[in-house]
């Protein structure tokens, strides 16, 4: 169903016969609702989020490519949070896989403006879909179609936000004695140690050659996020604590404590598309009661 979102913005409401929805704005196709069967709101967005073009939406999904980080030469995490989408009319046949009823597809093609400062061309398409159980599903194909013969690299990530209870009562499962590159310590690479993963301050890890499955695990509300990533080597775990948050204008001082970034992400080894070639990238996400999820 398409209404306006905030400021006027295009927004996709996407509803699942059990109950479940989701909201993408076209702007950025960025993710910034999934609720299941019982109302309930499982990403984090920022109660001071700015939904004013060219700024990115605080919370959510936002979708990072063709750079992830400040690692390149275009902004921080690249350009397509930062742009007006188009509703796919002509989308190619999507795996049968990402059966559901509520999805719609997204696309984002090279403009003008963007091949000042990324000279090439590409057509990226988006499927966000809602799974029979409420699952979140969001596929990407990226397409080189520079006629005259040049490969690109791309670095991406899908940034989610979970919403959490209590960020001092959350651990994930499926990082642990991983090799991971450390933002904080000038990216320098460390093994992580070998249980779950628990937080007590600012952090900001990139894991490497991650497993497909990562769950975390909300203590309080008995509830385990499972992410399942395909194409998404990596995973970037996120949480500013309070200095940053402080000193981010669209992020509420004490919201740090009700968030968790876990990012499923292709950025150690860039991807190249040689012309004509699709790169896939897939994230399923679910919510489980966590009697039912922890130790699986
Ligand atoms: O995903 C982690 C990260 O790269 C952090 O370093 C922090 O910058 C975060 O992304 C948010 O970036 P943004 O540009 O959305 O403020």
């Amino acid at each position: 169903e398409f209404c306006k979102g905030v400021n006027g913005l295009d927004k996709v409401i996407l509803r699942e016969s059990r109950g479940s929805s989701a909201e993408v704005y076209l702007y950025g196709a960025h993710v910034t609702s999934w609720k299941n069967d019982h109302g309930e709101e499982l990403l984090f967005l920022s109660s001071k989020a700015v939904f004013k073009p060219p700024k990115a939406i605080r919370g959510g999904i936002p979708i990072c490519f063709p750079q992830f980080g400040g690692l390149g030469t275009l902004d921080q995490h690249g350009f397509a949070r930062n742009r007006l989408w188009s509703v796919d009319d002509d989308p190619p046949p999507f795996p049968t896989n990402t059966l559901s009823k509520a999805f719609v597809d997204l696309i984002l093609k090279t403009s003008e403006e963007d091949s000042k400062n990324w000279p090439h061309s590409f057509e990226y398409r988006l499927r966000i879909a809602l799974g029979p159980g409420g699952d979140l599903m969001l596929t990407s194909r990226i397409r080189n179609t520079n006629s005259e013969g040049k490969p690109f690299s791309f670095t991406f990530a899908y940034h989610t936000y979970f919403s959490v209870s209590d960020i001092s009562e959350v651990r994930v499962e499926g990082l642990e004695t991983l090799d991971y590159l450390d933002n904080l310590q000038n990216k320098e690479r460390f093994t992580e140690q070998g249980d779950a993963l628990t937080f007590e301050s600012e952090v900001d890890k990139i894991y490497l050659s991650t497993p497909t499955k990562i769950a975390i695990i909300d203590h309080e509300k008995k509830r385990t996020f499972v992410v399942r990533k395909d194409g998404l080597p990596d995973a970037v775990v996120w949480n500013p604590w309070d200095k940053k948050a402080k000193a981010m204008s669209d992020f509420g001082d004490d919201e740090y404590k009700h968030m968790l970034c876990v990012e499923a992400a292709a950025i150690e080894k860039p991807i190249t598309l040689k012309p004509g070639e699709e790169w896939k990238g897939r994230l399923e996400l679910s919510a489980v009661p966590s009697s039912y999820c922890s130790g699986q």
